[in-house]
């Protein structure tokens, strides 16, 4: 899922995320709902009326953002309060209050309202955060009044397996038609994340959908899959193309650099995108080079296509029974680098 905080996935318009196979989009409550309030959007008929984008919208309940972006944040047993990052008021999020705010904007998936802890954590305040996280998805489920949104529970618990369990054993019970894996990608070494993904992801039902939240890099992606992981949302295609990298199967291009200034290929030969059906390398290098706005553009469609291509090839060689193949050749591919 590309990812459109407020509404809008930077710089790219909903046309074009339709031509480049895009899914569902992601938007944030926290954002939202501080401006421009979540009534101006459920005034459009909510989020595909408000952006129109046509598509599925899943957003995220908050609290993650207000961890990451909220100032002077408190959290206790009834929710966060925090001052605003836009005008510095006093606001307070509950779970009933996220529900209430994801039912205005009416995205198709909305998500439990739940608490993320940072890398690292003490174990016993994980612990702790957990459970309190699994009374909130009660207080979510019971403040629900739409039958036409999913409501995802998110499985926290670190990188401990025994407190995933944990997790696990109080979310599941609720039955929610989906499940993500929370508390991930905020820091912690690969070699920790991996293995608490794969734990998750083997503990929850196989015919209901598992997103990793925030997540990820290109390997990300494929290690997800391979774990039994189906969705996935990061700011990362958007964020690195913006500052001037373009994904590829060898590796990640700096296009700041001087060798693509006299390069007459496109970014990728393969990639259908518009950016690279047009322009050659030394263009794009070029526009940024000028501070020309149709770089980070560019570069942002080029990456969310190479994301989309890269787990529609991911998707083919599962149905083919060749995925270990493929993502074996893939990765080697990729970590060789971008020569
Ligand atoms: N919880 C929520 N949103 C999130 C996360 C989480 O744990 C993460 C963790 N990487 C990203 N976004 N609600
Ligand atoms: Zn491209």
């Amino acid at each position: 899922m590309p990812v459109g905080t407020q509404g809008s996935v930077k710089g790219i318009s909903p046309q074009e995320l339709l031509d480049i196979g895009s899914q569902m989009i992601l938007a944030n409550t926290y954002h939202l709902m501080l401006r421009p309030g979540e009534q101006l959007v459920a005034a459009h008929g909510g989020l595909p009326g408000f952006t129109a984008y046509p598509g599925p919208f899943l957003t995220d309940s908050g609290g993650f953002q207000v961890m990451s972006l909220g100032h002077m944040r408190k959290i206790t047993e009834e929710g966060v309060t925090f001052k605003s990052h836009i005008d510095g008021a006093n606001v307070s999020l509950t779970p009933e209050r996220s529900i209430q705010v994801q039912e205005a904007l009416g995205a198709d998936v909305i998500m439990a309202f739940d608490e993320c802890p940072p890398y690292p954590a003490e174990r016993g305040y994980i612990e702790n955060s957990l459970e309190r996280t699994a009374r909130w998805l009660e207080r979510c489920h019971a403040a629900k009044t739409r039958e036409d949104q999913a409501l995802f529970a998110i499985v926290q618990g670190g990188v401990h397996q025994d407190l995933r369990r944990k997790s696990l054993d109080l979310t599941l019970l609720f039955g929610t038609p989906g499940f993500a894996i929370g508390g991930l990608a905020v820091g912690e070494p690969k070699e920790e994340m991996y293995p608490a993904v794969a734990f998750t992801a083997s503990q929850l039902p196989e015919e209901k959908p598992r997103y990793l939240m925030g997540v990820g890099h290109p390997e990300d992606l494929i290690a997800g899959i391979a774990l039994g992981v189906d969705m996935f949302d990061c700011v990362y295609p958007t964020r690195t193309g913006r500052f001037g990298y373009a994904l590829t199967d060898d590796g990640r291009l700096n296009m700041n650099s001087s060798a693509p200034r006299t390069q007459l290929e496109p970014i990728d030969r393969e990639c259908d995108c518009y950016a690279c059906r047009h322009y050659t390398r030394a263009y794009l290098a070029h526009l940024i080079r000028a501070e020309e706005m149709l770089a980070p553009r560019m570069l942002s469609l080029h990456n969310l296509r190479y994301l989309h291509r890269l787990v529609e090839r991911a998707r083919t060689a599962i149905e083919q029974g060749a995925f270990q193949t493929w993502a074996q050749t893939w990765a080697q591919r990729y970590f060789r680098g971008a020569v």
